[in-house]
């Protein structure tokens, strides 16, 4: 399995409600490897880039407005399989879908408030990452732990 990596944004609920170190902890207690990591206040502009395939969903005006609420946490895990793994550890869209243990599970109830972001393939991660980081923002650097969480 190759290494991958992913964009996980905690959003602004999320930010507001202090999970942003409960959130960090889960991917760093799994084994990822922070690869970088701000606190960001977005804009109009770069969300429309980033929820392109939403605008014309009926509730887009609402979600842009919610995430320009207050800043956001961006990070990039970086791990085996790290994007599904991702995703899995996020929970569903819907947070009255996903299970206990999740972070959307665990910490919020409706949709329009779910707390956290996460890429959803290599592809759009790739994209993610180069849409809301510089280049010189994204470290690459050697995690002593690396040999006791793969064989
Ligand atoms: P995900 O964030 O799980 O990848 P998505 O890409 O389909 O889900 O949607 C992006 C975000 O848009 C989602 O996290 C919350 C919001 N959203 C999606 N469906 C919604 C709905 N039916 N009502 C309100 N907000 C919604
Ligand atoms: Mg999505």
């Amino acid at each position: 399995m190759a290494m991958e990596r992913t964009y996980i944004m905690i959003k602004p609920d999320g930010v507001q409600r202090g999970l942003v170190g409960e959130i960090i902890k889960r991917f760093e207690q799994r084994g990822y490897k922070l690869g970088a990591l701000k606190l960001y206040q977005a804009n109009e502009d770069l969300l429309r880039k980033h929820y392109g395939d939403l605008q014309e969903k009926p509730f887009f005006p609402g979600l842009l407005k919610y995430m320009t609420s207050g800043p956001v946490t961006c990070m990039v895990w970086e791990g085996e399989n790290v994007v599904r793994m991702g995703r899995q550890m996020l929970g569903e869209t819907n947070p009255q879908a996903s299970a206990p243990g999740t972070i959307r599970g665990d910490f919020s109830i409706v949709v329009g408030r779910n707390i956290c972001h996460g890429s959803d393939s290599v592809a759009s991660a790739e994209k993610e990452i180069k849409l809301w980081f510089d280049d010189n923002e994204v470290l690459a650097w050697k995690d002593h732990s690396h040999a006791w969480v793969y064989e």
